[in-house]
Order: structure tokens, then sequence, then C-alpha cells
């Protein structure tokens, strides 16, 4: 008794410890265009097990004290489970699958082609860049003034994206060793960087801001250290940067340099 008296207090403490925690119980702030979507299948997903779990919960603790063992009480096992009962399972089995499983299901598939796979077309002037992904750092390119990728007016940084607020961004990304996951808490999406393929991600930012991007694919020893830095700025201040990181381009590129020109023809 005593034992699990301890443990009770120190499980109560680590929880209040960690409900301590600043943030807790909240999602990052979202400045997307379609992270809404997420969130909404994430509340809904959450209030429906819940109720599920307590209607459940709820059940069998009724059943188990109203059927509890008393002295007078025999086991009598002659009864078996009748169509009535079937049915009655059946019915509610039916609802729970079709109406909270179904609604889920129905909204994922549409959010799916109505934003995730709704990649911008060339008309909706997007921003593009190539993603190189590698242990533990992100690379990314963007293809400078003739608009063409690898060639010596790019613009590559480490770890630093930079993109205007209200405008289509479009990434291609490949990966230099192993998988890697390029993930936007913010944005509420992510795509896998896989060696040998190109794989593609959009987004669109509603606000400017400073945030943070992670790798959400287990990726080696220094995995926790794969975090980059999203910029996203002002139309204005975006296209300002772009100028001044070109001037600095052609300053830093190197034609020997062969392990920095990784860059690829974008393909559609
Ligand atoms: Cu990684």
């Amino acid at each position: 008794m005593k034992r699990s008296l301890t443990l009770l207090a120190l499980l109560l403490y680590s929880a209040s410890a960690w409900a301590d925690e600043p943030g807790f119980g909240q999602r990052p702030l979202d400045v997307s265009l379609d992270g809404h979507r997420s969130d909404w299948l994430f509340n809904v997903t959450t209030v429906s097990i819940t109720v599920l779990f307590l209607i459940m919960a709820g059940i069998l603790v009724w059943t188990s004290l109203v059927h509890r063992d008393t002295p007078a009480r025999k086991a009598h096992y002659e009864h078996g489970i009748g169509k009535k009962h079937l049915m009655l399972t059946a019915v509610i089995s039916s609802i729970i699958f079709f109406g909270v499983d179904g609604t889920l299901l129905y909204n994922s598939f549409t959010d799916l082609s109505a934003a995730f796979y709704k990649f911008p077309t060339k008309s909706e002037n997007p921003v593009v860049i190539e993603v190189y992904a590698q242990q533990w750092a992100w690379n990314f390119r963007y293809a400078g003034a003739d608009g063409v990728f690898n060639t010596p007016d790019d613009i590559v940084t480490l770890n630093e994206m930079h993109i205007p607020v209200d405008t289509p961004v479009m990434l291609k990304m490949k990966s230099k060793d192993v998988i890697h996951s390029f993930y936007l808490p913010n944005f509420r999406t992510k795509q896998d960087a896989v060696p040998g393929a190109i794989t593609q991600l959009w987004f669109q930012a509603t606000q400017a801001g400073n945030f943070e991007i992670g790798c959400a694919q287990h990726c080696g020893v220094s995995h926790y250290k794969m975090r980059g830095f999203l910029t996203i700025s002002p139309k204005e201040g975006f296209a300002q940067w772009l100028k001044d990181e070109a001037i600095e381009a052609k300053g830093r590129y190197d034609e020997a340099d062969a392990d920095a020109h990784w860059g690829w023809d974008w393909e559609i």
C-alpha cells in the first residue's frame, strides 16, 4: 500500500512537471493556408476517441458492478447470444464505423486532393526551391536571375530557407544519403527526401515570421541536430534578400568545387 502510494505521488509529480512545460497542450502557431485542415482532423479524431473511450469504459464499469459476484449468484452458461444482441452490435458498430471513420476518411481524401496534391501551376508563379537533404543538414538552392538551376548564379544556403508571404512555394527534394523528412510544424506538412528519387511539396504562408524546419525521419545519430530556419518575409523583403544573395552567390561560386554543384534541372 505504502509503495503504491509513493508510486502514485511520483506519477502525479511528473505529470504536473510535464504540464508546467511552456507550450503544453498547444500546437505550433499555424501560419499556412491549409494547416487548418490537419488541425480539424486532429480535433475531430481526439474528440471522437475520447467520447468512445468514455462510453466503453462506462459500460465496462457499469457491467462489472451490476454483474459482480455475490454468494447467492451462480454462473450460468445456457443463454447464448441471441439474434437481437447480434443485430444491436452490428448496428452500433456500423454507426461508429461509417459515422466516425467514414467522416475522417472522406475529409482526409478531400484534403489530399484539394490541398496536398494540388501543386501550384506555372501561371501562379510559385517560388521554386531545390532541397538537398544530407546527414545532418538541409541545403537549399534558388535558381537565381536566369531561372535555371545548377548554374553559377544560383543562390545556395545551408539550413536557411527564405520565402515570401502569400505566395505558393514549391519544393523538389533529393537526399544525399539516407531517408530524411522535411517537416514544417507551422505548416502542418512534411515530405520525405529519398536518395535516388525526387519528391515534391508545396505550401503557402499567411504571415511573416521566423520558424523552424525539422527532420521528421530518424536519420542517424545526429538526427536531432538536423534543424533548419525558415524566414517568411513580406514580398518586397524577399525580393531584396534574393538581390543581396545573388551578389554574394557570384562571389562564392567555385567551378572546381564539384560537391557544391548538387543541383539538378527542374523537372515538372
Ligand atoms: Cu534527417
